[in-house]
């Protein structure tokens, strides 16, 4: 597949020059950082500049008004981040996978006299490894602690730890600042959120990381409303862990987004189509894409993960309501479970094909630092290494039950390759004639065109590149939306330059 080709800058972060000059630290600036990680040449690289998460802007919207704060993404291709003006603090978000890229990060700036601050997941789950790394750890959710984190860092009396709470009311956070975000960088900067949590608590699952308590919790719905105007973006992407675990809250807030005329993507669990009037009410909202976690095909590995879902036997069925209500669906399939073997991948892929899924991931499964599945391997003596980094999915991490990880890292690859192939994007095409073209840019352009991407995120060009496009299926969807309104069920599948989240 040509689109393994993969350069340097995709590899590997920035060089951090050690002997880079530093001025004096300005007080009260502050510099939010989302560390470099490699690109799997495998998938899309422009996955990342699609929307950007939440965790930086989050913050930023906490920041007391007497606070200057910047933002560097590594992941854009502009090299290292600034050293001028030199920043008091500096606050870095960490994930396993670029837990290493942070600490060097981390190192550069406290050398040269600035404190900082790691917060984020990693942190969440391993903080004894990270806390040599920084001043300050903020465990847990981070706008409660932000201000008070600076606050003590102006008076210089900084705290090792803080921990904040995921129990107290979620309407109550600031809105997420985005004005900070370099906006010509991603192909929307309207990332939301409106719940976080989940119904379920998938043994697999960040979620269900030791000592983490994260009940659902909802904000309202005219926040999430009034954010979305004000970005004036046409699309948004919601980065909920699943937007549909309360049904009467979805409902209502897609009644609520209904009027904006803006299109949206997000990530839902399969159940929701137990009740298609709810799935009508998603698409008349403006929903043209929803990302799903299918994760297998078997339903032992479900029950291993202790995923409650519909039965496999009925997946097909509750696409097809999607479908009908053209919404795009991208399935996400987990990789290496103990009921897996070779012959799961053509299965897989020949599944999706005659699904017509419009798009799919999949990942290898990864015990991550924490969770019940890491436990259990770790008992077993299954776990390969602890070399975080590769604790991205795309590589096997652990010893599979029926092949070798060497098998494992094979048939992901192929998955992809074949997913990603011409005969596959054309068997997938929507039934709807008129949808055809959209859904084969969306596949050309997003998934097979790497070195496209590469030059539009050097260059800052993704919005303008692809924000025409992202109206056209504004403007598709609103018709569609026209008819789907005047036929009281479901209509012809619209089409749309691309599918689901993130
Ligand atoms: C947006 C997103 C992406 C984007 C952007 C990623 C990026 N690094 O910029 C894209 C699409 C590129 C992406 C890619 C991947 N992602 Co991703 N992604 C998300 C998603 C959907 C939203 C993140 C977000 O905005 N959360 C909301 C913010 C507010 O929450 P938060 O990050 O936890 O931040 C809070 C606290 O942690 C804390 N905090 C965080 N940072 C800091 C920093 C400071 C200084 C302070 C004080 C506090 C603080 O305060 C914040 C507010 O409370 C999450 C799922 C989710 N809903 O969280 C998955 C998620 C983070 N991704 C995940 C994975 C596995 C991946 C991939 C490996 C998947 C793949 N194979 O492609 C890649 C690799 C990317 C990588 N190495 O980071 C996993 C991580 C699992 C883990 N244990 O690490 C998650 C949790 C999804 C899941 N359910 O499994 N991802
Ligand atoms: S359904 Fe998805 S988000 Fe919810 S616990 Fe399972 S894997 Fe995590």
């Amino acid at each position: 597949m040509g689109s393994l080709w993969s350069p340097p800058a995709m590899r590997r972060a920035p060089l951090l020059s050690p002997d880079a000059p530093a001025g004096e630290v300005r007080p009260r600036t502050a510099l939010l950082l989302n560390p470099f990680y490699p690109k799997d040449a495998h998938a899309s690289f422009g996955k990342h500049v699609l929307t950007p998460s939440l965790a930086l802007t989050s913050i930023a919207g906490a920041t007391p008004p007497d606070w200057e704060v910047r933002y560097w993404d590594e992941n854009l291709l502009q090299g290292p981040p600034p050293l001028k003006p030199f920043p008091q603090v500096v606050g870095i978000t960490v994930h396993l996978t670029f837990a290493k890229r942070a600490y060097e990060l981390a190192a550069w700036y406290r050398s040269r006299g600035a404190k900082v601050v790691l917060g984020g997941l990693h942190v969440l789950s391993c903080p004894e490894e990270a806390a040599p790394h920084a001043d300050a750890l903020a465990i847990g959710e981070g706008v409660q602690l932000w201000p008070e984190i600076l606050r003590d860092a102006a008076a210089g009396r900084l705290k090792p730890v803080y921990k904040g709470s995921y129990l107290r009311p979620y309407r109550e956070d600031p809105a997420p600042r985005r004005s900070i975000l370099p906006r010509r960088s991603f192909l929307t900067t309207s990332s939301l959120i409106a719940t976080r949590g989940c119904h379920n608590r998938c043994g697999f699952c960040y979620l269900s990381t030791d000592g983490l308590q994260m009940p659902y919790l909802v904000r309202d719905v005219e926040q999430i409303v009034a954010e979305f105007a004000a970005d004036g973006q046409p699309y948004g992407v919601f980065i909920d862990n699943n937007l549909g675990s309360r049904r009467d809250y979805l409902r209502r807030l897609c009644r609520a987004l209904r009027p904006l005329r803006k299109i949206w993507s997000a990530a839902i669990t399969l159940d929701v189509t137990d009740d298609p009037s709810l799935v009508r009410e998603m698409a008349l909202a403006g929903c043209t894409g929803v990302f799903i976690g299918f994760e297998s095909l078997t339903d032992a590995n479900l029950d291993d993960a202790r995923k409650r879902t519909p039965k496999t036997a009925d997946y097909a069925a509750r696409v097809r309501i999607l479908h009908d209500h053209g919404i795009q669906v991208n399935g996400s399939f987990v990789l290496g479970f103990d009921h897996d073997r070779k012959d799961c991948f053509p299965r897989l892929v020949e599944w999706i094909n005659e699904n017509r899924l419009e798009c799919a991931t999949f990942h290898i499964l990864t015990p991550y630092p924490g969770t019940p599945l890491f436990r259990s391997m770790e008992q077993e003596g299954r776990i390969l290494h602890r070399n975080w980094e590769r604790y991205d999915t795309s590589h096997a991490v652990f010893r599979p039950r029926h092949m070798s990880p060497e098998e494992l890292e094979e048939g992901y690859a192929w998955c992809y390759r074949t997913l990603f192939s011409p005969g596959s994007i054309w068997r997938r095409r929507p039934e709807d004639p008129s949808a055809v073209l959209p859904y084969l840019a969306m596949s050309y352009l997003y998934k097979r065109s790497n070195r496209f991407w590469y030059f539009l995120i050097r260059h800052r060009l993704t919005a303008a590149v692809w924000r025409p496009l992202v109206e056209l299926s504004r403007r598709r969807h609103l018709r569609f939306r026209k008819t789907l309104e005047a036929s009281g069920a479901a209509a012809d599948n619209p089409g749309s330059v691309f599918s689901a989240g993130v």
